[in-house]
Parts: structure tokens; sequence; C-alpha cells
């Protein structure tokens, strides 16, 4: 019995030692996305046979000794991601430290918008999708636990979640880093994914939100490329709105007049949407009407997206060099109202459709509020704006003093 455990001990020994040598290797070769394909332990110089024969043993051997544990006990389910602020300098937005210093890897670094007296703060930039320089600012996506995204003005302001699990940046930043200056403008890409892990995406030239005395309202140059719908052409120029800030066009009684509060999120709502990323997280199709995570365009009322990613960089001129896929210039055929053919088009039909609600908001009106966005709220004598409320406990996410657990610098 002595010398079978001990042969035991040694073959558990030696197989793992030479799994975590191929791990390493794989892990060596692939660090961006965090997932190692088993198929891949077969390149590493044992034949297949033979290393299932190992693998077997193991599995025989583990399941004897001592119970399996889940992966991650605690019961958590994150994003893979880095943390390089300090690693890099504070740059003046997720561009600047990718063409300054050199930096390629998507991940979470300190910047300090020069219109900003406050700061630095953290963000998440991605700089590997196509050219990089990508701030992102809203993830929703399949991990555990989900963050509340149906939650009230000021969260909205400071943002939350955390940026290895779900978020959303701020309005705060969101509109002062898409209103840096006059003459630069912003593109806006959101990638959807569904739960059979089909992608689309969107993306509009001539992004940026308006500041909180414009209620965060959204513009963009209603330039739209991709192939998930133009699902933001309807709400171009409108207002957001969370459960007790109601800016929307809806009328009714009670918990009928906010689109908020109807569909479980909150958004640039008209009356009320062909979009709800910030909706709740249903995993799937859903009988329950518009208040999931919806994009209308592709998927419709009643199915909510596996993950959804929605982030901005300052636009060059010229073609959009969109590198994957097919997409489509934007037909600028009207959205379908909000309405079904169940129960739900009685409760809908008697309201205007949220097109029919939205005129103008076109590149003219976006040029002349324009503007005033950065000097209609508290500055200083340069001009940059005073973001004091994001020093505030309540700010978990981008406050460099928070440092939540996530993977160590590199
Ligand atoms: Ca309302």
């Amino acid at each position: 019995m002595a010398g079978n455990a001990l042969f035991t001990y040694v073959l558990v020994v030696v197989v793992v030692f030479v799994m975590v040598c191929q791990a390493q290797h794989i892990n060596e070769g692939d660090h961006g996305t965090g997932e190692t394909d088993s198929t891949n332990y077969m390149g590493g110089g044992l034949d297949p046979a033979s290393l299932s024969q190992l693998r077997r043993t193991v599995r025989q051997v583990v399941s004897e000794s001592t119970p399996l544990k889940p992966a991650n006990a605690s019961g958590t389910r994150t994003r893979d991601i880095y943390d390089f602020t300090r690693s890099f300098h504070v740059g003046t937005s997720c561009q600047d430290i990718q063409s300054t210093q050199g930096a390629s890897r998507s991940g979470v670094y300190l910047i300090h918008p020069p219109n900003l007296v406050q700061g630095p703060w953290k963000v998440f930039c991605d700089l590997q999708s196509e050219g990089g320089g990508w701030t992102v600012f809203q993830v929703r996506d399949d991990v555990e636990p989900h963050e509340n995204f149906m939650r009230g003005w000021e969260d909205y302001k400071v943002g939350f979640g955390d940026f290895d699990r779900e978020f959303w940046l701020g309005n705060i930043l969101i509109w002062a880093l898409t209103n840096v200056d006059n003459n630069t403008q912003y593109e806006l890409h959101i990638e959807l994914e569904d739960w059979s892990g089909n992608k689309r995406f969107a993306r509009y030239r001539g992004f940026r939100v308006g500041s909180e005395r414009d209620a965060y309202r959204l513009y963009h140059a209603n330039v739209y490329f991709g192939n998930a719908g133009d699902a933001l052409y309807s709400h171009n120029g409108l207002p957001f709105s969370t459960f007790d800030v109601d800016n929307d066009n809806r009328d009714g009684d009670f918990v009928e007049r906010s689109c908020a509060r109807l569909y479980k999120g909150a958004w640039w709502y008209g009356n009320c949407h062909d979009a709800n990323l910030n909706g709740w997280y249903l995993g799937g199709p859903h009988r329950s009407f518009a208040d999931g995570v919806n994009w209308y365009t592709w998927t419709g009322y009643n199915y909510s997206l596996r993950r959804t990613v929605m982030k901005f960089r300052p636009q060059s001129n010229g073609p959009i060099p969109v590198g994957f896929d097919t997409f489509i210039i934007a037909n600028r055929k009207r959205s379908l109202p909000l309405t079904t053919t169940t129960q739900q088009q009685q409760q809908h039909t008697h309201s205007k459709t949220l097109v029919e609600e939205h005129r103008g908001g076109g590149v003219g009106d976006m040029r002349e509020k324009r503007g005033m966005s950065v000097s209609e709220d508290d500055d200083d004598a340069d001009g940059r704006v005073d973001v004091s409320e994001l020093l505030s406990s309540r700010n978990t996410l981008t406050r460099p003093q928070h440092h939540p657990q996530h993977h160590t610098d590199l």
C-alpha cells in the first residue's frame, strides 16, 4: 500500500509538472484572450494517445484522493483583464498612452484629460481592436455576479461596476472625454454578441454626450456603419433618463410614464427605445417586453444579448477602416414603431413612436450646441471642468485610490 501511494504521488507530481509546463507555454503565446483551448495541449510533444492516458490516470487518482473543486471556489466569474496603472504614465487619453508610450495591450490605464481640473482617472482602454485607441464606457457580459444596471441618476453620473466584470464608466467622464475640445470628433463603436456566438457591430461618427445641464444628451452625426442595424438613429439628440430622473418623451400614469421604469434600464429614451443596452441581463430570449439587453434592429424586443461593449475614440477623417465582416452604410429607413402584435400592442399603440417623437438632432443641431457644452458648467480660468464629484467615495470605479482585486501589473 505504501509503495502504491508513493507511486501515485510521484505520478501526480510528474503529470502536474508536465501540464503546468504546457499551460505556461500556451499562456506565453496567448495573453490576450484569456482562454486556452484544450486542444492546444496536444501540440507540446506528447502524442495524443499517451496524453489522454495520462489524463485518465490523473483524473482517477485525483477523484480518489481529494474532491474536485469548482474552477473558482468563490463562485465569481470575471473577464480576464490587466491593470497597467502602475506600469505606464498618466496620459491624456487611451489613444495618447498608446501613441506616446507605446502601450499595446488592452487594460486599465490612468488618464487625465486636459479639460478636467481633477484627475487622473482609471479607464479601460481597448488598444487591440482595429488600431486601438478606444475608451470603453460600457460592458455587459456573461460574468458572475452580474452588475445591477437598474440604478439612479447619481450612480450613472459617477459610474459603477468593475472593469473585469460589467461597468458603466459614468456620464461625467463620458461627457468630459467626448468634449475635450471643439475640434476633435469621436466615433462610437458598439459590439454585440448573442448566445450563439454571433457578433454584430454598429459604428457612429460624430459621437458625444452633452453635459449634465444638457441631461447627458446623446449626439451623433447620423453616419452609421455596421451589420447590427441603426438602432441609435432614433436616439440621436435625446436626453438620458434613469428610473429616478425622467427626461423621456413618454406620458402616462405612474410607472407607465417612465421608460426607465418600464424597460428596466437607463438610456437616452424617447418613447421609448430601439436599444436598451443597460436593461436587465435576461440571458437570451425573454417573454417580457423590451426590458432586456435589447438591440431592436438585430434581435428585437424579446432577446437579451450575451455581450455588449460600447467604446469611443477620436475619429480620423476619410473612410472608416472596418476590417471585419460585411457592413452596410446606413439606410435611412425609419425604425419600426415600438409595438408588437401581442397584448403589448394595446399598451403602446396610443403613443407616438419614438421616431416620430424625434425631430431634428442632425449634424446642424449638434454643432450649434457643441460650443457651449464644455464651458456651460463649472470651470476654472483655463476652461477646465470641475469634476470633483468623482472624488467622492461613491465612485468605486474610476477613482485611483480605490483598488479592487484584479490581475497584477505585467
Ligand atoms: Ca416620461
